[in-house]
Protein backbone atom coordinates (compact mmCIF):
# COMPACT_ATOMS: atom_id res chain seq x y z
CA UNK A 1 0.00 0.00 0.00
CA UNK A 2 1.82 3.25 -0.73
CA UNK A 3 0.67 6.48 0.99
CA UNK A 4 0.97 10.16 0.25
CA UNK A 5 2.03 12.91 3.28
CA UNK A 6 -1.45 13.26 4.84
CA UNK A 7 -1.19 12.82 8.79
CA UNK A 8 -0.44 15.10 10.86
CA UNK A 9 1.48 12.58 13.50
CA UNK A 10 2.58 9.19 12.89
CA UNK A 11 2.16 6.93 16.24
CA UNK A 12 4.23 3.61 16.42
CA UNK A 13 2.88 1.00 19.45
CA UNK A 14 -0.93 0.25 19.28
CA UNK A 15 -0.80 -1.62 23.03
CA UNK A 16 -3.15 0.15 25.79
CA UNK A 17 -1.19 3.89 25.80
CA UNK A 18 -0.98 4.08 21.98
CA UNK A 19 -4.02 3.42 20.36
CA UNK A 20 -5.72 5.59 23.47
CA UNK A 21 -3.05 8.24 22.45
CA UNK A 22 -4.25 8.20 18.92
CA UNK A 23 -7.68 8.23 19.48
CA UNK A 24 -7.42 11.33 21.62
CA UNK A 25 -5.14 13.22 18.88
CA UNK A 26 -8.17 12.10 16.25
CA UNK A 27 -10.63 13.54 18.17
CA UNK A 28 -8.92 16.91 18.42
CA UNK A 29 -8.67 17.31 14.87
CA UNK A 30 -5.01 16.13 13.76
CA UNK A 31 -4.60 13.07 11.28
CA UNK A 32 -2.67 10.35 12.87
CA UNK A 33 -0.70 7.55 10.51
CA UNK A 34 -0.62 4.26 13.32
CA UNK A 35 1.68 1.34 13.11
CA UNK A 36 2.13 -1.54 15.25
CA UNK A 37 4.63 -3.82 14.97
CA UNK A 38 2.20 -6.78 14.92
CA UNK A 39 -0.04 -5.86 11.88
CA UNK A 40 -3.03 -8.35 13.30
CA UNK A 41 -3.16 -5.46 16.62
CA UNK A 42 -3.56 -2.87 14.26
CA UNK A 43 -5.59 -4.26 12.00
CA UNK A 44 -8.07 -5.04 15.15
CA UNK A 45 -8.07 -1.84 16.35
CA UNK A 46 -9.08 -0.52 12.76
CA UNK A 47 -12.07 -2.06 12.55
CA UNK A 48 -13.08 -2.51 16.54
CA UNK A 49 -12.83 1.59 16.41
CA UNK A 50 -13.85 1.83 12.78
CA UNK A 51 -12.19 5.42 12.72
CA UNK A 52 -14.08 8.34 11.29
CA UNK A 53 -10.89 9.39 9.05
CA UNK A 54 -8.96 10.65 11.69
CA UNK A 55 -6.76 7.78 11.85
CA UNK A 56 -4.19 6.65 8.64
CA UNK A 57 -3.47 2.74 8.63
CA UNK A 58 0.07 1.66 8.06
CA UNK A 59 0.99 -1.91 7.91
CA UNK A 60 5.20 -0.85 7.61
CA UNK A 61 7.27 1.59 8.88
CA UNK A 62 7.72 2.67 5.41
CA UNK A 63 4.55 3.58 4.79
CA UNK A 64 4.24 5.06 7.76
CA UNK A 65 6.87 7.90 7.47
CA UNK A 66 5.56 8.56 3.94
CA UNK A 67 1.86 8.84 5.62
CA UNK A 68 3.34 12.11 7.63
CA UNK A 69 3.80 15.41 6.34
CA UNK A 70 6.77 17.88 6.38
CA UNK A 71 8.37 18.51 9.47
CA UNK A 72 7.79 14.59 9.95
CA UNK A 73 6.84 14.35 13.67
CA UNK A 74 6.51 10.71 15.58
CA UNK A 75 5.23 9.46 18.86
CA UNK A 76 6.78 6.15 20.00
CA UNK A 77 4.79 3.96 22.25
CA UNK A 78 6.25 1.18 22.90
CA UNK A 79 7.91 -1.19 26.13
CA UNK A 80 10.62 1.14 27.49
CA UNK A 81 14.19 0.06 27.06
CA UNK A 82 15.88 -1.57 24.00
CA UNK A 83 12.38 -1.30 21.61
CA UNK A 84 12.59 2.49 21.55
CA UNK A 85 15.92 2.29 20.05
CA UNK A 86 14.47 -0.41 17.89
CA UNK A 87 11.68 1.80 16.66
CA UNK A 88 13.86 4.73 16.32
CA UNK A 89 16.43 2.95 13.95
CA UNK A 90 13.43 1.33 12.04
CA UNK A 91 12.47 5.10 11.43
CA UNK A 92 15.72 6.41 10.48
CA UNK A 93 16.36 3.53 7.75
CA UNK A 94 12.61 3.89 6.50
CA UNK A 95 14.14 7.55 5.79
CA UNK A 96 12.98 9.73 8.47
CA UNK A 97 15.15 12.83 8.19
CA UNK A 98 17.25 15.08 10.48
CA UNK A 99 14.90 17.98 11.09
CA UNK A 100 11.75 15.25 11.86
CA UNK A 101 10.84 14.95 15.12
CA UNK A 102 10.62 11.24 17.31
CA UNK A 103 9.27 11.74 20.14
CA UNK A 104 9.34 8.50 22.80
CA UNK A 105 6.72 8.87 24.91
CA UNK A 106 6.94 5.88 27.23
CA UNK A 107 8.14 5.49 30.72
CA UNK A 108 12.12 5.80 29.31
CA UNK A 109 15.00 6.54 31.95
CA UNK A 110 16.38 10.22 31.61
CA UNK A 111 19.61 9.28 30.67
CA UNK A 112 18.69 7.01 28.05
CA UNK A 113 17.12 9.86 26.84
CA UNK A 114 19.88 11.85 27.49
CA UNK A 115 21.77 9.77 25.40
CA UNK A 116 19.48 8.83 22.20
CA UNK A 117 19.14 12.64 21.80
CA UNK A 118 23.29 12.72 21.36
CA UNK A 119 23.57 9.35 19.51
CA UNK A 120 20.31 10.10 17.40
CA UNK A 121 21.44 13.74 16.31
CA UNK A 122 22.77 13.74 13.20
CA UNK A 123 19.80 11.53 12.48
CA UNK A 124 16.71 12.95 13.46
CA UNK A 125 15.47 15.28 16.36
CA UNK A 126 15.19 12.65 19.04
CA UNK A 127 12.17 13.96 21.82
CA UNK A 128 11.60 13.04 24.98
CA UNK A 129 8.32 13.53 26.37
CA UNK A 130 6.66 11.62 29.82
CA UNK A 131 2.99 10.92 30.09
CA UNK A 132 1.12 9.75 32.77
CA UNK A 133 -2.52 9.00 33.17
CA UNK A 134 -2.93 5.36 32.55
CA UNK A 135 -5.17 4.31 29.57
CA UNK A 136 -8.10 7.02 30.47
CA UNK A 137 -5.60 9.25 30.89
CA UNK A 138 -3.79 8.93 26.99
CA UNK A 139 -7.67 8.25 25.90
CA UNK A 140 -9.28 11.32 27.55
CA UNK A 141 -6.04 13.99 28.63
CA UNK A 142 -3.23 12.77 30.11
CA UNK A 143 -0.66 15.34 31.89
CA UNK A 144 2.33 15.58 29.44
CA UNK A 145 6.12 16.01 30.76
CA UNK A 146 7.76 17.27 27.17
CA UNK A 147 11.33 17.39 27.44
CA UNK A 148 14.26 18.25 24.52
CA UNK A 149 15.19 20.92 21.83
CA UNK A 150 13.20 23.85 22.08
CA UNK A 151 12.12 24.24 18.43
CA UNK A 152 11.22 20.77 18.27
CA UNK A 153 8.50 21.30 21.44
CA UNK A 154 7.32 24.34 18.63
CA UNK A 155 6.06 21.62 16.49
CA UNK A 156 4.90 19.73 19.13
CA UNK A 157 3.25 22.28 21.31
CA UNK A 158 -0.20 22.67 18.95
CA UNK A 159 -0.73 18.44 19.31
CA UNK A 160 0.23 18.08 23.08
CA UNK A 161 -1.41 21.56 24.23
CA UNK A 162 -4.69 19.99 22.37
CA UNK A 163 -4.61 16.01 23.82
CA UNK A 164 -3.46 17.02 27.29
CA UNK A 165 -5.80 17.42 30.10
CA UNK A 166 -7.56 20.34 30.72
CA UNK A 167 -7.70 22.26 34.24
CA UNK A 168 -10.99 24.77 34.86
CA UNK A 169 -8.84 28.05 35.89
CA UNK A 170 -11.75 28.84 38.01
CA UNK A 171 -11.69 26.10 40.44
CA UNK A 172 -7.85 24.93 39.69
CA UNK A 173 -9.68 21.44 38.94
CA UNK A 174 -10.08 19.27 35.84
CA UNK A 175 -12.27 19.57 33.59
CA UNK A 176 -13.70 15.81 33.54
CA UNK A 177 -16.67 16.12 30.64
CA UNK A 178 -14.48 14.84 27.95
CA UNK A 179 -16.65 12.22 25.78
CA UNK A 180 -15.28 9.73 22.93
CA UNK A 181 -15.71 12.49 19.68
CA UNK A 182 -16.79 15.46 22.09
CA UNK A 183 -13.65 16.79 23.56
CA UNK A 184 -13.27 19.41 26.17
CA UNK A 185 -13.06 22.77 24.71
CA UNK A 186 -11.08 25.66 26.81
CA UNK A 187 -9.36 25.12 29.83
CA UNK A 188 -5.50 25.42 31.00
CA UNK A 189 -3.53 22.23 29.10
CA UNK A 190 -2.03 19.89 31.58
CA UNK A 191 1.24 20.41 29.46
CA UNK A 192 4.37 22.63 29.76
CA UNK A 193 8.05 22.90 28.37
CA UNK A 194 9.72 20.96 30.80
CA UNK A 195 13.58 21.53 29.51
CA UNK A 196 16.19 19.79 27.05
CA UNK A 197 17.32 16.07 26.66
CA UNK A 198 15.97 14.15 29.37
CA UNK A 199 13.99 16.81 31.46
CA UNK A 200 10.82 15.61 31.04
CA UNK A 201 11.51 12.12 31.82
CA UNK A 202 13.49 13.24 34.39
CA UNK A 203 10.52 14.95 36.12
CA UNK A 204 7.76 11.81 34.81
CA UNK A 205 9.78 9.46 37.05
CA UNK A 206 9.93 11.61 39.89
CA UNK A 207 6.04 12.13 39.40
CA UNK A 208 6.22 7.99 39.20
CA UNK A 209 8.13 7.85 42.77
CA UNK A 210 5.58 10.61 44.28
CA UNK A 211 2.68 7.85 43.10
CA UNK A 212 4.52 5.02 45.05
CA UNK A 213 4.22 6.64 48.17
CA UNK A 214 0.80 8.30 47.95
CA UNK A 215 -0.18 4.82 47.22
CA UNK A 216 1.76 2.93 50.07
CA UNK A 217 0.51 5.71 52.17
CA UNK A 218 -3.12 5.19 51.48
CA UNK A 219 -2.53 1.44 51.93
CA UNK A 220 -1.37 2.33 55.25
CA UNK A 221 -3.96 4.23 56.16
CA UNK A 222 -6.67 1.13 54.97
CA UNK A 223 -4.54 -1.21 56.85
CA UNK A 224 -4.16 1.02 60.22
CA UNK A 225 -8.61 1.44 60.42
CA UNK A 226 -9.06 -2.31 59.28
CA UNK A 227 -6.34 -3.61 62.35
CA UNK A 228 -7.01 -1.03 64.85
CA UNK A 229 -10.77 -0.78 63.88
CA UNK A 230 -11.75 -3.57 62.78
CA UNK A 231 -13.32 -1.73 59.75
CA UNK A 232 -14.56 -3.74 56.94
CA UNK A 233 -14.13 -2.80 52.86
CA UNK A 234 -17.74 -0.63 52.24
CA UNK A 235 -17.17 1.52 55.90
CA UNK A 236 -14.13 2.37 54.95
CA UNK A 237 -15.05 3.10 51.06
CA UNK A 238 -16.94 5.71 53.42
CA UNK A 239 -14.05 6.88 55.29
CA UNK A 240 -11.92 7.63 52.05
CA UNK A 241 -14.87 8.77 50.08
CA UNK A 242 -14.89 11.61 52.82
CA UNK A 243 -11.85 12.16 52.87
CA UNK A 244 -11.92 13.07 49.15
CA UNK A 245 -14.12 15.96 49.80
CA UNK A 246 -11.74 17.98 51.78
CA UNK A 247 -7.51 18.65 51.66
CA UNK A 248 -7.14 15.13 50.85
CA UNK A 249 -9.11 14.90 47.35
CA UNK A 250 -7.64 13.27 44.68
CA UNK A 251 -7.74 10.17 42.12
CA UNK A 252 -6.13 8.04 43.90
CA UNK A 253 -8.66 9.05 46.90
CA UNK A 254 -11.31 8.38 44.71
CA UNK A 255 -10.68 4.97 43.33
CA UNK A 256 -9.26 3.61 46.66
CA UNK A 257 -13.03 4.47 47.49
CA UNK A 258 -13.93 2.74 44.61
CA UNK A 259 -12.20 -0.37 44.86
CA UNK A 260 -13.32 -0.53 48.40
CA UNK A 261 -17.24 -0.96 47.30
CA UNK A 262 -16.43 -3.64 44.41
CA UNK A 263 -17.91 -6.79 45.27
CA UNK A 264 -15.78 -10.25 44.28
CA UNK A 265 -16.69 -11.56 41.06
CA UNK A 266 -15.91 -15.10 42.03
CA UNK A 267 -17.66 -14.83 45.39
CA UNK A 268 -20.31 -12.17 45.39
CA UNK A 269 -20.67 -11.93 48.61
CA UNK A 270 -17.45 -10.66 49.27
CA UNK A 271 -15.24 -7.65 48.50
CA UNK A 272 -12.95 -8.10 45.88
CA UNK A 273 -10.21 -6.07 48.01
CA UNK A 274 -9.91 -9.39 50.03
CA UNK A 275 -9.09 -12.01 48.02
CA UNK A 276 -6.29 -9.71 46.15
CA UNK A 277 -2.90 -11.28 46.93
CA UNK A 278 -0.86 -8.84 49.24
CA UNK A 279 2.08 -9.06 46.70
CA UNK A 280 2.94 -5.56 44.64
CA UNK A 281 4.39 -5.02 41.42
CA UNK A 282 6.32 -3.07 40.10
CA UNK A 283 7.97 -1.48 36.68
CA UNK A 284 10.94 -0.10 37.88
CA UNK A 285 10.50 4.15 37.87
CA UNK A 286 9.97 3.88 42.20
CA UNK A 287 13.58 2.33 42.07
CA UNK A 288 14.87 4.42 39.36
CA UNK A 289 13.86 7.46 41.76
CA UNK A 290 14.95 6.13 44.73
CA UNK A 291 18.61 4.99 43.13
CA UNK A 292 19.20 8.73 41.89
CA UNK A 293 18.01 10.16 45.38
CA UNK A 294 21.11 7.74 47.02
CA UNK A 295 23.11 8.81 44.01
CA UNK A 296 22.37 12.62 44.49
CA UNK A 297 22.77 12.20 48.10
CA UNK A 298 19.25 13.45 48.67
CA UNK A 299 16.83 12.13 51.45
CA UNK A 300 14.09 11.19 49.41
CA UNK A 301 13.58 8.46 52.18
CA UNK A 302 9.66 8.20 52.43
CA UNK A 303 9.85 7.22 48.41
CA UNK A 304 12.64 4.60 48.74
CA UNK A 305 10.48 3.47 51.67
CA UNK A 306 7.58 2.95 49.36
CA UNK A 307 9.63 0.73 46.98
CA UNK A 308 11.50 -1.83 49.66
CA UNK A 309 7.36 -1.83 50.97
CA UNK A 310 6.78 -2.88 47.91
CA UNK A 311 9.65 -5.41 48.01
CA UNK A 312 8.38 -7.08 51.37
CA UNK A 313 5.16 -7.48 50.08
CA UNK A 314 6.65 -9.68 47.44
CA UNK A 315 8.43 -12.02 50.14
CA UNK A 316 4.67 -13.07 50.53
CA UNK A 317 5.83 -17.20 51.12
CA UNK A 318 8.44 -15.86 53.95
CA UNK A 319 6.01 -13.57 55.62
CA UNK A 320 3.49 -16.64 55.76
CA UNK A 321 6.06 -18.76 57.28
CA UNK A 322 7.53 -16.06 59.42
CA UNK A 323 4.33 -14.95 60.95
CA UNK A 324 4.53 -18.28 62.22
CA UNK A 325 7.27 -17.80 64.56
CA UNK A 326 7.96 -13.93 64.52
CA UNK A 327 5.76 -12.47 68.06
CA UNK A 328 4.65 -9.10 68.54
CA UNK A 329 1.51 -7.43 69.78
CA UNK A 330 -1.63 -8.34 69.16
CA UNK A 331 -3.54 -4.79 67.86
CA UNK A 332 -6.01 -3.54 70.25
CA UNK A 333 -7.26 -0.23 69.89
CA UNK A 334 -10.02 1.09 73.10
CA UNK A 335 -10.20 4.94 71.95
CA UNK A 336 -12.44 6.77 70.47
CA UNK A 337 -13.05 5.28 66.79
CA UNK A 338 -13.79 8.88 65.20
CA UNK A 339 -11.38 10.08 66.87
CA UNK A 340 -8.27 7.68 65.07
CA UNK A 341 -10.16 7.76 61.85
CA UNK A 342 -9.00 11.93 61.68
CA UNK A 343 -5.88 11.13 63.48
CA UNK A 344 -4.72 8.46 60.40
CA UNK A 345 -6.74 11.24 57.60
CA UNK A 346 -4.23 13.65 59.58
CA UNK A 347 -1.23 11.19 59.42
CA UNK A 348 -1.72 10.41 55.67
CA UNK A 349 -2.03 14.58 54.80
CA UNK A 350 1.32 15.58 56.60
CA UNK A 351 3.21 12.10 55.22
CA UNK A 352 2.34 13.11 51.87
CA UNK A 353 3.64 16.85 51.83
CA UNK A 354 6.55 15.48 53.06
CA UNK A 355 6.96 12.61 50.55
CA UNK A 356 5.88 15.65 47.88
CA UNK A 357 8.77 17.95 49.89
CA UNK A 358 11.35 15.23 48.87
CA UNK A 359 9.84 14.60 45.06
CA UNK A 360 10.87 18.63 44.72
CA UNK A 361 13.89 18.64 46.48
CA UNK A 362 15.44 16.03 44.17
CA UNK A 363 14.28 17.87 40.74
CA UNK A 364 15.84 21.19 42.42
CA UNK A 365 19.41 18.76 42.81
CA UNK A 366 18.58 17.21 39.45
CA UNK A 367 18.65 20.72 38.13
CA UNK A 368 21.90 21.70 39.67
CA UNK A 369 23.69 18.59 38.07
CA UNK A 370 22.03 18.57 34.78
CA UNK A 371 21.94 22.27 34.48
CA UNK A 372 18.08 22.47 33.84
CA UNK A 373 16.05 24.99 35.01
CA UNK A 374 12.74 23.20 35.99
CA UNK A 375 9.57 25.78 36.43
CA UNK A 376 8.73 24.09 40.35
CA UNK A 377 4.56 25.78 39.88
CA UNK A 378 4.23 25.15 36.15
CA UNK A 379 5.03 21.62 37.05
CA UNK A 380 2.92 21.39 39.95
CA UNK A 381 0.54 22.65 37.46
CA UNK A 382 -0.07 20.30 34.87
CA UNK A 383 0.29 17.86 37.37
CA UNK A 384 -3.41 19.06 38.56
CA UNK A 385 -5.19 16.92 36.08
CA UNK A 386 -4.67 13.70 34.21
CA UNK A 387 -1.94 11.96 36.10
CA UNK A 388 -2.43 9.52 38.68
CA UNK A 389 -0.74 11.96 41.47
CA UNK A 390 -3.51 14.67 40.45
CA UNK A 391 -5.14 16.06 43.48
CA UNK A 392 -6.11 19.63 44.83
CA UNK A 393 -3.14 19.50 46.91
CA UNK A 394 -1.31 20.34 43.77
CA UNK A 395 -2.57 24.02 43.94
CA UNK A 396 -1.56 24.34 46.98
CA UNK A 397 2.31 23.60 45.86
CA UNK A 398 1.86 25.62 42.94
CA UNK A 399 1.32 28.66 45.04
CA UNK A 400 4.03 27.86 47.28
CA UNK A 401 6.12 27.97 44.25
CA UNK A 402 4.37 31.25 42.71
CA UNK A 403 5.18 32.99 46.37
CA UNK A 404 8.69 31.70 46.00
CA UNK A 405 10.24 30.25 43.25
CA UNK A 406 13.24 29.50 44.98
CA UNK A 407 11.92 27.79 48.29
CA UNK A 408 14.60 24.80 49.29
CA UNK A 409 12.08 23.23 50.76
CA UNK A 410 8.10 22.54 50.53
CA UNK A 411 7.99 22.36 54.50
CA UNK A 412 9.28 26.01 54.66
CA UNK A 413 6.06 27.36 52.71
CA UNK A 414 3.46 28.88 55.63
CA UNK A 415 0.60 27.16 54.25
CA UNK A 416 2.62 23.60 54.55
CA UNK A 417 4.14 24.59 57.73
CA UNK A 418 1.25 25.59 59.19
CA UNK A 419 -0.77 22.32 58.12
CA UNK A 420 1.64 20.04 59.86
CA UNK A 421 1.86 22.27 63.01
CA UNK A 422 -1.91 21.84 63.41
CA UNK A 423 -1.82 18.17 62.64
CA UNK A 424 1.45 16.46 63.67
CA UNK A 425 0.13 15.55 67.24
CA UNK A 426 -2.31 13.25 65.65
CA UNK A 427 0.41 11.74 63.30
CA UNK A 428 2.66 11.19 65.71
CA UNK A 429 0.14 9.19 67.47
CA UNK A 430 -0.90 7.32 64.28
CA UNK A 431 2.84 6.60 64.01
CA UNK A 432 3.01 5.30 68.06
CA UNK A 433 -0.10 3.34 67.63
CA UNK A 434 1.40 1.27 64.88
CA UNK A 435 4.64 0.75 66.81
CA UNK A 436 3.06 -0.30 69.92
CA UNK A 437 0.70 -2.70 68.34
CA UNK A 438 2.74 -4.08 65.67
CA UNK A 439 1.05 -3.04 62.96
CA UNK A 440 4.14 -1.97 59.65
CA UNK A 441 3.23 1.40 58.82
CA UNK A 442 6.70 2.19 57.19
CA UNK A 443 5.89 5.57 54.77
CA UNK A 444 4.02 7.05 57.66
CA UNK A 445 7.28 6.55 60.09
CA UNK A 446 9.48 7.09 57.25
CA UNK A 447 7.86 10.66 56.54
CA UNK A 448 7.68 11.55 60.62
CA UNK A 449 11.84 10.70 61.04
CA UNK A 450 12.17 12.99 57.69
CA UNK A 451 10.07 15.58 58.86
CA UNK A 452 11.85 15.32 62.73
CA UNK A 453 15.67 15.09 61.28
CA UNK A 454 14.95 18.17 59.02
CA UNK A 455 13.76 20.24 61.65
CA UNK A 456 16.34 19.57 63.77
CA UNK A 457 19.54 21.81 64.33
CA UNK A 458 21.43 19.34 65.77
CA UNK A 459 21.64 15.62 64.82
CA UNK A 460 24.18 12.53 66.40
CA UNK A 461 26.30 12.77 63.29
CA UNK A 462 28.67 14.63 65.56
CA UNK A 463 29.31 10.82 66.57
CA UNK A 464 28.99 9.12 63.20
CA UNK A 465 32.08 11.64 62.26
CA UNK A 466 34.06 10.86 65.61
CA UNK A 467 33.69 7.12 64.94
CA UNK A 468 34.62 7.81 61.07
CA UNK A 469 37.53 9.17 61.99
CA UNK A 470 38.25 7.02 64.72
CA UNK A 471 38.65 3.58 62.30
CA UNK A 472 39.41 5.16 59.06
CA UNK A 473 40.85 9.21 59.94
CA UNK A 474 38.79 10.25 57.38
CA UNK A 475 38.34 13.60 59.79
CA UNK A 476 35.51 16.04 61.31
CA UNK A 477 34.65 19.39 61.04
CA UNK A 478 33.80 20.65 64.09
CA UNK A 479 30.92 22.90 65.22
CA UNK A 480 33.62 26.36 66.63
CA UNK A 481 35.04 26.28 63.37
CA UNK A 482 33.86 27.54 59.64
CA UNK A 483 32.48 25.05 57.70
CA UNK A 484 35.13 23.49 55.45
CA UNK A 485 38.27 23.47 57.70
CA UNK A 486 38.79 19.50 59.03
CA UNK A 487 40.28 18.08 61.62
CA UNK A 488 41.55 14.57 63.08
CA UNK A 489 42.41 12.97 66.66
CA UNK A 490 45.14 10.51 67.47
CA UNK A 491 42.56 8.67 69.10
CA UNK A 492 44.06 6.54 71.81
CA UNK A 493 44.74 3.31 71.32
CA UNK A 494 42.37 1.24 71.92
CA UNK A 495 41.72 -0.67 74.59
CA UNK A 496 41.83 -4.44 73.47
CA UNK A 497 40.22 -7.03 75.41
CA UNK A 498 42.76 -9.21 77.15
CA UNK A 499 42.17 -13.17 76.35
CA UNK A 500 44.02 -15.20 78.44
CA UNK A 501 44.81 -18.21 76.85
CA UNK A 502 46.28 -21.35 78.74
CA UNK A 503 48.94 -23.46 77.05
CA UNK A 504 47.23 -26.64 75.45
CA UNK A 505 43.98 -25.45 75.98
CA UNK A 506 42.59 -26.33 72.10
CA UNK A 507 44.42 -23.64 70.68
CA UNK A 508 46.04 -25.73 68.00
CA UNK A 509 43.78 -26.24 65.83
P1 LIG B 1 3.75 -1.92 26.48
O1 LIG B 1 4.77 -1.26 27.32
O2 LIG B 1 3.07 -3.13 27.01
O3 LIG B 1 4.43 -2.26 25.07
C1 LIG B 1 3.71 -2.95 24.07
C2 LIG B 1 3.90 -2.30 22.71
O4 LIG B 1 5.30 -2.24 22.39
C3 LIG B 1 3.23 -3.11 21.62
O5 LIG B 1 2.67 -2.23 20.68
C4 LIG B 1 4.41 -3.88 21.03
O6 LIG B 1 4.21 -4.30 19.70
C5 LIG B 1 5.46 -2.83 21.09
N1 LIG B 1 6.84 -3.31 20.92
C6 LIG B 1 7.62 -4.06 21.73
BR1 LIG B 1 7.07 -4.79 23.31
N2 LIG B 1 8.84 -4.25 21.26
C7 LIG B 1 8.86 -3.64 20.06
C8 LIG B 1 9.84 -3.51 19.07
N3 LIG B 1 11.06 -4.01 19.24
N4 LIG B 1 9.51 -2.82 17.96
C9 LIG B 1 8.28 -2.31 17.80
N5 LIG B 1 7.30 -2.40 18.72
C10 LIG B 1 7.58 -3.06 19.85
O7 LIG B 1 2.63 -0.86 26.04
P2 LIG B 1 1.84 0.21 26.90
O8 LIG B 1 1.40 -0.34 28.22
O9 LIG B 1 0.83 0.79 25.98
O10 LIG B 1 2.95 1.32 27.22
C11 LIG B 1 3.63 2.01 26.18
C12 LIG B 1 4.67 2.91 26.83
O11 LIG B 1 4.01 3.87 27.66
C13 LIG B 1 5.64 2.17 27.74
O12 LIG B 1 6.92 2.75 27.64
C14 LIG B 1 5.08 2.39 29.13
O13 LIG B 1 6.08 2.34 30.11
C15 LIG B 1 4.52 3.81 28.99
N6 LIG B 1 3.41 4.12 29.90
C16 LIG B 1 2.47 3.19 30.17
C17 LIG B 1 1.42 3.51 31.03
C18 LIG B 1 0.34 2.50 31.32
O14 LIG B 1 -0.54 2.81 32.17
N7 LIG B 1 0.32 1.34 30.67
C19 LIG B 1 1.34 4.78 31.58
C20 LIG B 1 2.32 5.72 31.25
C21 LIG B 1 3.35 5.38 30.40
P3 LIG B 1 3.60 -5.78 19.39
O15 LIG B 1 2.10 -5.62 19.44
O16 LIG B 1 4.10 -6.09 18.05
O17 LIG B 1 4.12 -6.70 20.45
Amino acid sequence: MSQTAVADIGLIGLAVMGENLALNIADHGFKVAVYNRTTAVMKKFMEREKPPGGLVACETVKELVAAVKRPRKFIILVKAGAAIDAVTKELIDAGVEKDDIVADCGNSLWTDTIRRERDYAAKCKFFGSGVSGGELGARFGPSLMPGGDPESWKHLKPIWEAIAAKIDPKTGKPIEDYAPGKPVKGGVPCTAYIGPNGAGHYVKMVHNGIEYIDMQLIGEAYWLMTNLLGMKPPELSKVFGQWNQGDLDSYLIQITADILQQKDPVHPQDYLVDHILDAAGQKGTGKWTSTNALDMGIPANAIAEAVFARCLSALKEERVEASKTLKGPDPAYKGNRDELVSAIRDALYCSKICAYAQGFQLMREAQKEYKWTLNFAEIAAIWRGGCIIRARFLQKIMDAYGRNPNLVNLLLDPYFNEQITKAQTNWRKVVSLSATNGIAAPAFMSALAYYDGYRSARLPANLLQAQRDYFGAHTYERADSPRGKFFHLDWPEPKRPQIDIQPGSGGGH
